[in-house]
C-alpha cells in the first residue's frame, strides 16, 4: 500500500486577511506540516485563476460574491476575486511546508472553475492527478486543507469515484459553510465511503 497526503489550497487568499478568507484557515498549517512525514508522497494543490476568471462575481455584472449562477456545466457559486496567478494571494501560506513531490494547479481555464483536484467543475476535464497517482502506485489518500465543504469535499468525492481509499483529516481542515454546505458535503462524503479521521 502506498499512501499520499493531498494538501488542498492552503493559500494566502483562503487564510485570515485573504480575499476569500476561510475562518481560522491558517490554523491548518501546523498540523499539516506535522503530518507530512507520515506519507510516501505529499501533493499540494494550488487554486490558480487568471484575472477575470468566470468564477469571480466581478466578471458577472449584476451579481455579487456568493451568488449562484448557471454556467454551461451547471450551477456555480460566484466568488470574490481570489488566487489570481502570480499574486501574493495565490501563494501558499508562508509557513506551509511546500517541499512536497508535486504541486498541481487548477482553475486556470478562464471559462471553467475547478474545485476538485481531479476534475474541473464540468466533472469531465481531468487535471492529470489521477494518472500521476496511478503511475506511482498510490492507492490510499488522506486529504487536508481548505475549504472542507468545497475543494476538499469535491476532491474526496472524485477520489472515491475513481476507486481510491479516502480519508479526510477533519482537524486539518477548515470550512466556509455557505447555505448549509458543510452539513451537505459531510453527508455526501460519508455516503460515498470517505472516512473521517
Ligand atoms: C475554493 C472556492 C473557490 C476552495 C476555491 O479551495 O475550497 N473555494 N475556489
Ligand atoms: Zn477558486
Amino acid at each position: 500500500m502506498t499512501n499520499a497526503l493531498i494538501v488542498i489550497d492552503v493559500q494566502n487568499d483562503f487564510c485570515p486577511g485573504g480575499a476569500l478568507a476561510v475562518p481560522d484557515g491558517d490554523a491548518v498549517v501546523a498540523p499539516i506540516n506535522a503530518m507530512m512525514g507520515d506519507f510516501d508522497a505529499v501533493i499540494l494543490t494550488q487554486d490558480w485563476h487568471p484575472a477575470g476568471h468566470s468564477s469571480f462575481a466581478s466578471a458577472h455584472p449584476g451579481h455579487g460574491p456568493f451568488d449562484t449562477t448557471e454556467m454551461s456545466y451547471g450551477q456555480q457559486v460566484l466568488w470574490p476575486d481570489h488566487c489570481v496567478q502570480g499574486t501574493t494571494g495565490a501563494e501558499f501560506h508562508r509557513d506551509l511546508r511546500s517541499d512536497g513531490d508535486l504541486i498541481i494547479r487548477k482553475g486556470f481555464r478562464p471559462e471553467i472553475d475547478s474545485y476538485s483536484a481531479f476534475f474541473e467543475n464540468d466533472q469531465i476535464t481531468p487535471t492529470g492527478l489521477e494518472g500521476y497517482l496511478r503511475s506511482r502506485g498510490i492507492s490510499d489518500l488522506t486529504l487536508v486543507g481548505l475549504a472542507l465543504d468545497f475543494c476538499v469535499a469535491f476532491s474526496a468525492i472524485d477520489a472515491r469515484r475513481l476507486g481510491f481509499s479516502v480519508k479526510v483529516a477533519q482537524k486539518s481542515c477548515r470550512f466556509i459553510d455557505l447555505d448549509g454546505s458543510l452539513a451537505t458535503q459531510i453527508e455526501n462524503m460519508r455516503q460515498r465511503g470517505v472516512i473521517f479521521a
